[in-house]
């Protein structure tokens, strides 16, 4: 047992137990992100061994307990005495702060956002944790508590393998949650298999009854994730546009392919980090397919003299790209840490696909033809959009605000105290105008089915009635107009049915309001009205359950004898306006949802709208099944 502290291990500990003290300023959140980090963190050695081109295989297995075991098959983290600290490397690396950054230098170590603080901060928040090494015939082993060694690394055994295994326990003094979600853990994995290529990752769930596992092995790396961010879309062209290679230390690959759609997925990753905010690798790259497909479309005469370029947006409509680079000193910038900074990285991108963009385009003229023709398309849209805008905003700027007809505004004019309900049906909207709050509540019913926007471009969409009738109310503009400043409402809340038809309302709702104003979401005003799906009456008691569990609950309370009411709503139009204002809009009893984004998981939530509002009927039909249970939720 190591009991005699020097003064290195008293620093030690106190480095771990800051950790501990102040747990959000290391990863980010005690909350379930937080709790999943841990597993990155960790995955992120193993990932880097891979990159160094010593391991081919990592396993990640969620054990009955919730503890998680990370397995990879490389050199194994050194044993050895490590000189400056006198204990052996592999406990510096557990045990010393900000030791994640590689002794030595070299290779691609992530030194930016709330990665590659490193496996120190994992063991400090961990129950326990173990770790085991098999290196040069044998296999080590330390054990960890709460970041404190247990007894120092010893030999446990022979083995003819090669590679590191580390398991903890998230500390649930620490975590707010400590079960962990498959779905979360398969999507990163699969994002990490995907980045790097040949990297075979299985994720095992040890804690049903007949364990789950997936395996993701990508040989073609990010040229399959844009096969598979295209899956349900219909690409305009089978080739994946591919550029790979090395200016100034910066190692750049890119994928690419255009799809029917009319919006733009790129999404660019630093060192296999996603980078929501972009960046100097993303600015290089849009610069690069602007230049290139203008000078192409010149050349080529699909632009006269007389013409003006397209712009970027017009060539990256419909399009799917994945621009990842590998840069050794990452700087990152803005207020998340997630925007890379690196002036090097810009151009390095710009001229390797500048270059190689340049000479696919001359190798494959019918794809060209396609992406330019679907570019101008996109132009003569957007100018016609432009038109409609100015239009309005005259019409605004000589009549005053013409707020839509439909529209119970209300009287308060400060926006911060002001919201807006958009509700389904002229039913609804008559009770909840009955039964609103007329100082802070504003009613808009809408009639029928809005325009599914996932399958128009701006022009048409501006010219449907609904959409319109929302654009007015909320005063913000859209898509490059969009002002948040202008907004009138705070909250803007969508109130549906509590089925099938009402959620699929509430998904188009989202999917237009992610797509042209998904500053709303970030900056969180949009939410969600819960109603309720029963209520319960027994001699003068009345009460309302959201959930059946809640039912169950709530009938248990009032005794199972028989004398039970119960209705089942199956619209808010059969509430009449009394119920309305108790069950879903009094906001001292009301239950709003908000709505967020993960920024980190943007191309997923892409993947989501489009399988739920895109043309194809068989993927969602599965996504319907695949997530059953909370479709279930919302179509009691
Ligand atoms: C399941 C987690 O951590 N694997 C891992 C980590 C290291 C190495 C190999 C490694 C790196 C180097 C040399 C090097 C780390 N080593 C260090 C440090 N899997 C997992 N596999 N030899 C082995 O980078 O030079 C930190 S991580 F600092 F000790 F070298």
């Amino acid at each position: 047992m190591s009991t005699e502290y020097g003064a290195d291990q008293i620093q030690i500990l106190e480095g771990l137990e800051a950790v501990r003290k102040r747990p959000g300023m290391y990863i980010g959140s005690t909350s379930s992100k937080g709790l999943h980090h841990l597993v990155y963190e960790i995955v992120d050695n193993a990932v880097d061994e891979a990159l160094a081109g010593v391991c081919d295989r990592i396993e990640v297995t969620i054990n009955k307990d919730n503890s998680i075991t990370v397995v990879d098959n490389g050199r194994g983290i050194p044993v050895g005495i490590n000189h400056k600290k006198g204990i052996p490397a592999v406990e510096v690396v557990f045990t010393i702060l900000h030791a994640g950054g590689k002794f030595g230098g070299g290779g691609y170590k992530v030194s930016g956002g709330l990665h590659g603080v490193g496996a120190s901060v994992v063991n400090a928040l961990s129950e326990w944790l173990e770790v085991m090494i098999y290196q040069d015939g044998t296999i080590h082993k330390q054990r960890f508590e709460r970041g404190k060694a247990v007894y120092p690394l010893k030999v446990i055994g022979d083995t003819d393998k090669r590679g590191t295994t580390v398991t903890f326990l998230p500390d649930k003094e620490i975590f707010e949650e400590t079960v962990y979600d498959y779905e979360i853990l398969k999507q990163r994995l699969r994002e990490m298999a995907f980045l790097t290529k040949n990297l075979r990752i299985v994720l095992t769930d040890d804690r049903e009854e007949t364990k789950v596992e997936k395996e993701f092995h990508y040989a073609g790396g990010i040229k399959e994730y844009v096969e598979y961010l295209n899956k349900h879309k219909d690409p305009l062209y089978p080739e994946i546009i591919y550029c790979e290679g090395t200016k100034d230390d910066v190692y750049v690959e890119v994928a690419m392919q255009h799809n029917g759609t009319y919006t733009e997925g790129c999404y660019s990753f630093v060192n296999n980090i996603t980078t929501p905010e972009g960046g100097t690798h993303l600015a290089g790259f849009k610069n690069a397919i602007t230049k290139t497909f203008n000078d192409y479309a010149r050349n080529n005469k699909y632009l006269k003299d007389n013409e003006t370029n397209l712009s970027g947006e017009d060539i990256r409509e419909g399009l799917t790209a994945i621009v990842s680079i590998k840069i050794p000193d990452p700087q990152f910038e803005g207020q998340t840490k997630q925007k890379l900074g690196n002036s090097e990285a810009r151009g390095a991108v710009d001229g390797i696909v500048s270059e190689q963009l340049t000479y696919f385009l001359e190798q494959n003229p019918t794809v060209a033809k396609m992406i330019l023709e679907k570019s101008i398309l996109a132009q003569r849209a957007r100018d016609a959009a432009r038109k409609a805008r100015d239009l309005t905003r005259r019409k605004t700027a000589l009549e005053g605000m013409s707020l839509p007809g439909k529209l119970a505004d209300c009287s308060d004019k400060d926006p911060k105290n002001c919201e807006i309900y958009i509700v389904e049906g002229d039913s609804a909207g008559g009770s909840a105008k009955t039964a609103r709050s007329r100082a802070t509540q504003a009613i808009l019913p809408l009639r029928g089915k809005i325009l599914n926007v996932e399958k128009s471009r701006l022009d048409k969409i501006l010219v449907n009635n609904e959409i319109k009738a929302m654009i007015t109310a909320f005063g913000t503009g859209i898509s490059d107009d969009f002002d948040i400043s202008r907004l009138r409402y705070h909250k803007i809340i969508i109130m549906t049915d509590a089925d099938v038809d009402g959620s699929h309302i509430s998904t188009l709702l989202l999917t237009f309001f992610y797509r042209f104003m998904p500053e709303l979401i970030r900056q969180g005003h949009v939410y969600m009205a819960q109603p309720p799906l029963y209520k319960v009456e027994k001699s003068k008691t009345v009460k309302y359950a959201y959930s059946d569990p809640e039912l169950d609950q709530i009938l248990t309370e009032l005794g199972r004898d028989g004398n039970n009411k119960i209705q089942r709503y199956k619209g808010l139009g059969e509430m009449d306006a009394e119920q309305l204002w108790d069950t879903t809009m009094d906001p001292e009893k009301r239950i709003l949802l908000r709505v967020t984004i993960d920024e980190e998981e943007s191309s997923e939530i892409d993947m989501t709208f489009t399988t739920l509002m895109g043309d194809k009927v068989e993927p969602r039909r599965e996504f319907i099944e695949k997530n059953a249970k909370y479709v279930r939720n919302l179509d009691i």
